[in-house]
């Protein structure tokens, strides 16, 4: 058995010497081009980023450390933190170790329930989410030790702690903001015998005789937890954490960016779009009726949530896992049915449309009508989940940054003028 701090000990100095070794050999070779468009458009395609933790295949979707998502539904959330951070499983002591660890920093200063209770009833629960991280940055032993004059090559340690200490506490911050701003009465205690995801199912207080409810968010945890590194959230979050702010900043600043609704927040569009359905046509809608209101959304200048993607080009495996979950847990649910048929009928739908690279589902586009199925019904809720399991990526990404004593974020920017002179244009 290695803890979490002793593999990272062991693993750290090989991959700074091959790094290291790379860059010294080879950093002067060209991997990627820029073309103006790509310069105006988002730096789709543009290869500048570097992720060891996962990969986004277009074909395959989200690999893991060398693992597709599909291989991985049936581990634990904290099992693919190690994962991300260390390229491999845990064995049963390591990961014992890790939940013990994460329980015994899993107590939330009371102030955080404090703010949180002090904002206006009408805040998102995103953005409770965030001002609960940021308020917490206050607990940062990395910001601490910096102060007081720490070594660059030992970085990477006060990120660890600060990301065990966050992710630690996170499940009960996020069952705070579902309790606090809809009114759910007491927060609930953390179980020290639960893992990490069934004591965050817990603590939102949602009544779960079956224990299906728990699956869903640990499969929800599991399946969210990072998309390498250039998406909006994750790539926020490298930004602000190279500038050294800690990890609460950096993961709060993150989270701000999965808030959009081209981002996380597009799985509660995704619900308010297949209620609207069911509401206009009284139920689960016939193929007719749903192709009629995805062409007026379309119609309408609108996109169709969960579908799309920047990268993938096929559907996303993570929708096919959660539309598995609902087969097997909630097949005659008519908000699953709902998201079923869309299935069949948007794709073609957005092919004829010709505008979308890719006509097919992405993660958000299921995963409220299962959140739906077990009464969690207040959908602006369900980005948190998002936040929480995106958070195990950041925190990898953030230890792995340190270790490696990755530079400030600061790529340069041309001018329109420049770039008509650059490429001949009028
Ligand atoms: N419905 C309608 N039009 C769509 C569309 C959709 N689902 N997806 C893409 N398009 C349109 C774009 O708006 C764009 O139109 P314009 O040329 O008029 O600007 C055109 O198709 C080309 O876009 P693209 O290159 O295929 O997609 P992008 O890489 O620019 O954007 C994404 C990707 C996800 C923002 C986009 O597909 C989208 O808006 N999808 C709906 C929102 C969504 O599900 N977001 C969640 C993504 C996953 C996540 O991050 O959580």
């Amino acid at each position: 058995m290695a803890t979490l701090k002793e593999k990272l000990t062991e693993i750290i100095p090989g991959l700074r010497n091959d790094v290291k070794s790379l860059i010294k050999e080879h950093g002067n070779k060209q991997i990627s081009e820029v073309s103006v468009a790509q310069a105006y458009g988002g730096m789709r395609g543009v290869k500048g980023l570097v992720s060891d933790t996962s990969l986004v295949d277009p074909e395959k979707g989200l690999i893991i450390r060398d693992i597709p998502v599909s291989e991985l539904t049936e581990k634990l959330p904290e099992e693919i933190f190690y994962l991300l951070s260390t390229a491999e499983l845990p064995d049963a002591d390591t990961l014992k170790s890790l939940q013990n660890d994460l329980a015994e920093r899993s107590e939330v200063p009371s102030y955080v329930f404090d703010v949180l209770r002090a904002m206006p009833k009408d805040s998102h629960p995103m953005a409770m989410l965030d001002t609960g991280i940021l308020v917490l940055e206050r607990e940062s032993v990395f910001r601490k030790r910096y102060d007081e004059g720490m070594k660059r090559d030992e970085y990477w340690v006060p990120a660890l702690e600060d990301s065990l200490q966050l992710l630690a506490k996170l499940p009960a911050v996020a069952a705070g903001v579902y309790r606090i701003r809809f009114d759910k009465g007491d927060l609930i205690d953390s179980d020290p015998n639960l893992d990490w995801g069934g004591n965050y199912a817990r603590m939102l207080g949602i009544e779960d005789p079956s224990g299906e409810f728990a699956n869903l968010i640990k499969l929800y945890l599991v399946l969210h937890c990072d998309h390498e590194s250039g998406n909006v959230s994750a790539h926020t979050c490298h930004v602000v954490g190279s500038a050294l702010s800690d990890l609460y900043y950096a993961v709060s600043a993150g989270l701000n960016g999965l808030a959009g609704p081209l981002h996380g927040l597009a799985n509660q569009e995704c619900l308010k779009f297949v209620l609207a359905v069911n509401e206009k046509y009284g139920g689960v809608p016939t193929t007719e009726q749903l192709k009629e209101f995805t062409w007026d959304t379309l119609n309408s200048g609108k996109v169709i949530p969960g579908y799309g993607h920047a990268v993938l080009r096929k559907t996303d495996p993570r929708f096919i896992a959660f539309n598995d979950f609902g087969k097997r847990v909630c097949p005659d649910d008519d908000v699953f049915k709902t998201v079923d048929i869309m299935y069949e009928v948007v794709p073609p739908i957005l092919i004829e449309h010709g505008k979308a690279k890719n006509p097919y589902p992405n993660v958000d586009a299921g995963s409220g009508a299962l959140l739906y199925h077990f009464g969690l019904t207040e959908f602006q809720y369900y980005t948190v989940f998002f936040g929480v399991s995106r958070a195990l990526g950041m925190c990898a990404h953030n230890i792995y940054n340190r270790s490696l004593g990755i530079p400030i974020t600061r790529p340069k920017s041309v001018g329109t003028k420049w770039l008509k002179k650059t490429v001949g244009a009028a």
